[in-house]
């Protein structure tokens, strides 16, 4: 079977590092895959996986703050610009030059997803990648973050808009589901969103506006079941990895 790319994005701390650990443990411990991971992030502190590839090795957040005078956002923003003009040095690294002997390579990217994927400088890397391998996009939602439909709305809307941006083939996973707020709502909206109209109307939204992006999010929901997974349970991983392949199967690629 041909190499897997998954790049995990999402806003900040709705697990996308924590999903690549479990996911590439389970992937190695279950199905004995050879996966590389990839780590983009510059400001993450500490790691709790092992990555092939470090961005740090080049930059680190802290680094251009100093080089630059400038704060944590100007220098997640910064950063962004740096991979897009690195991008010959970064993929002439493992895993990016022998792509092919990997199974699944596992791709995290800066905790603050519109620092990098909603610049211009995502696309260099995206297209790059695009170039050697499947690649595929999973965006991160964080359960725990969805109290009401406008909550969810939100989240969904930026899902919508990275695909608009992207091109690229992308699913939604759901995460924290052990703390789930209302997974209900976060059910519906991946699944079967007109039917949230009705509760937007009981939290007194403006019908007529949240009707309008609920029949978006109709629209742009795709073919996928709302998949819940906990980045604290291993056996999750399982969900996520189907979901994966189903995506793939679903375009038309991975043959
Ligand atoms: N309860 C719970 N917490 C989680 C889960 N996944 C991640 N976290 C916590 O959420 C915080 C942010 O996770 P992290 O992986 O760093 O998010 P990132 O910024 O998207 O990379 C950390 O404190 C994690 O321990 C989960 O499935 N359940
Ligand atoms: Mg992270």
């Amino acid at each position: 079977m041909p190499t897997v790319v998954v790049v995990f994005t999402g806003p900040a701390g709705s697990g996308k590092s924590s999903l690549v650990k479990a996911y590439s443990e389970w992937a190695r411990k279950t199905l004995f895959l050879k996966v590389a991971i990839v780590n983009l992030d510059p400001g993450a502190d500490e790691l709790s996986y092992n990555p092939i590839f470090d961005i740090r090795r080049l930059f680190t957040l802290r680094d251009i703050m100093l080089k630059y005078n400038l704060g944590p956002n100007g220098a997640f923003i910064k950063a962004s610009e740096l991979i897009a003009e690195k991008i010959t040095e970064i993929f002439s690294e493992e895993p990016f030059t022998d792509i092919n002997k990997w199974d699944l390579v596992l791709i995290d990217t800066p905790g603050q997803m519109e620092a990098f994927l909603f610049r211009p400088a995502s696309r260099v890397f995206l297209e790059e990648l695009a170039k050697i391998s499947h690649a595929i996009l999973v965006y991160v939602i964080d359960a725990s973050a969805i109290q009401k439909v406008s909550d969810g709305v939100f989240l969904w809307f930026l899902f919508v808009l990275l695909q608009v941006k992207t091109g690229l083939l992308a699913v939604p996973v759901i995460n924290k589901r052990d703390i789930a707020s209302n997974p209900k709502i976060v059910k519906l909206l991946v699944e079967d969103p007109s039917k949230l109209i009705e509760e937007a109307r009981e939290e007194g939204l403006s019908s007529e506006i949240i009707s309008d992006l609920i029949a978006i999010a109709e629209k742009t929901k795709g073919p996928f079941r709302a998949v819940l997974v906990s980045a604290f349970e291993l056996g999750d991983m399982e969900r996520l990895h189907q979901l994966i392949h189903e995506a793939f199967c679903v375009c038309g690629d991975l043959t």
